[in-house]
């Protein structure tokens, strides 16, 4: 049983939290209030009015295929050659705190068309297609006129790319979409890189990075196999900006540049250890650049929280179309604009079946996170992917000798918390789970309440942390993690 003083925190949390679902219950507009963060990624989100635009803008979406901050030049890696988007940046806006839905591929990607979080919309597994009754982003572009491409990857599915306009695949050269698009229709193109994905070889770019100049992650062993498989990973990323580059001089040179709103990202964390599939911030935290000449002030660098669930949102307010009930997210066209934009509270993750069944959910405010492991009983577990490659050989070749430090020991363990909590001010790598000091006591329970209320109002299949059904009873919300657990 909790004590008096945990008590009396637990039900004022969880009164706190009654009260809101009640006040959005009850709130037709939903809206503002929201903005707050508690319920903002349910279904009602603040809707954007329809404006009125005579010049709707194209929309291009430069995406990187697992691939984390700080690994661009305007981030912070010095090594790395990025001059293209580091350009992009200078001209644009740069977000430090953007981060994905979920740290896998196709769940991930399937948040940025329907601005809804993967188990909500069916594609929590990976590999799922996009539900055909799904409507996504790019239907209601299509339904307003938009030409809607996509180059390379999108990994939703057959059906998803029967509705495009226009699909290219790797042999295509860019041309072939400036050739098909008709002329004075705005357009949604998409440049889906399958960089830096795995499997990695020699030769992506000329001259290659030198192994001895990378930054090793704290999470990772200093290693001469981690650093060759960071320096093959850097290369990816240059062809990646090297493509960029080519894409946006084709569309300048047609013309196609003067009223576009250009967004790059990457759809999940780089694909090592303790980053891609996980929740910790090396498979979340994405890069973000948005670039809109004479709309987005030049060179701001933006700490608001952002999750991929905004995009689709941002899209429909630049378009001027009415963002759908159903969208979580929230747009942040006010932002890119300079006008007044209230930011997200908190940004949700969730990890499903990924190779393996490993259910996970985080909540990450500016200073904390919450992860929850809906099956402690497991060990950290690398996609297959991840598998093969020599960072995972060198952690086992390390850990049999015994010189891993004691985090990267974690990776090998064969359990783990089932919650987990950090204070990503002291403890940015987050090594130092702090889940039983008492000093964490209130801002714990803020987040198991924060993430309960979004796994309630998001339709979520894992049980909540919290018991919904009554709330405000500590002895039922003391059952915090399902007696399974
Ligand atoms: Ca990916």
């Amino acid at each position: 049983m909790p004590g008096r003083r945990e008590t009396h925190i637990l039900v004022s949390v969880m009164q706190a939290s009654f009260a809101r679902r009640w006040f959005l219950a009850g709130s037709a507009a939903g809206g503002v209030a929201l903005a707050a963060g508690l319920g903002e990624a349910a279904a009602q989100a603040p809707r954007v009015q329809a404006t009125s635009t005579s010049s709707p803008p194209n929309l291009v979406l430069l995406i990187s295929d697992d691939h984390s901050v700080p690994d661009l030049g305007c981030y912070g890696n010095t090594h790395i050659r990025t001059p293209r988007l580091d350009q992009l940046a200078r001209e644009g806006m740069r977000f430090t705190n953007a981060f994905v839905a979920s740290p896998q591929c196709s769940p991930n990607r399937s948040a940025i068309f329907t601005g809804c979080t993967p188990h909500t919309i069916s594609t929590s597994r990976l590999h799922t297609p996009m539900p055909p009754w799904e409507t996504t982003v790019l239907d209601l572009l299509r339904g307003r006129g938009y030409y809607t491409g996509i180059f390379r990857k999108h990994h939703q599915g057959e059906d998803f790319q029967r509705k495009l306009d226009f699909y290219g695949d790797a042999k295509a050269p860019f041309t072939a979409f400036t050739n098909a698009l008709p002329a004075g229709r705005p357009f949604f193109l998409q440049f889906g890189s399958t960089d830096p994905h795995r499997p990695y070889s020699p030769g992506a770019v000329t001259p290659p990075h030198d192994p001895a100049k990378v930054t090793v992650p704290a999470y990772l062993p200093d290693d001469p196999d981690v650093r060759k498989d960071l320096a093959l990973y850097y290369d990816e990323i240059s062809r990646f900006d090297t493509e960029c580059g080519e894409l946006l001089d084709l569309l300048r040179s047609r013309g196609l540049l003067e009223n576009t709103l250009v967004i790059m990202t990457a759809d999940n964390g780089l694909p090592f250890p303790r980053a891609k599939g996980t929740l910790y911030d090396p498979g979340l935290h994405v890069p973000m650049i948005a670039w809109w000449p004479g709309k987005i002030a030049q060179g701001a660098v933006r700490e608001d929280l952002l999750n991929h669930v905004d995009l689709a949102p941002t899209w429909l307010a630049a378009a001027g179309i009415e963002q759908p009930a159903k969208m979580q997210g929230r747009s942040f066209l006010p932002l890119l604009r300079g006008e007044a934009y209230e930011a997200r509270a908190a940004v949700y993750g969730e990890r499903n079946w990924h190779d393996t069944y490993d259910p996970m959910r985080s909540v990450r405010t500016a200073q904390f996170k919450l992860i929850f492991n809906a099956r402690p009983e497991l060990g950290y577990r690398p996609s297959w992917d991840l598998e093969d490659s020599l960072s995972w050989a060198a952690i086992k070749r390390w850990g049999r000798r015994g010189g891993l430090t004691q985090q990267q020991t974690r990776l090998l363990e064969t359990s783990r918390p089932a919650l987990e909590f950090y204070d990503l001010h002291k403890d940015p790598a987050e090594f130092d789970n702090v889940i039983d000091r008492p000093e964490y006591e209130v801002e714990v329970l803020r987040h198991r309440a924060l993430l309960s209320d979004w796994m309630h109002a998001t339709y979520d299949y894992l049980p909540p942390l919290s018991r919904q059904a009554n709330p405000g009873d500590p002895t039922t919300a003391r059952g915090l993690v399902p007696p399974a657990l």
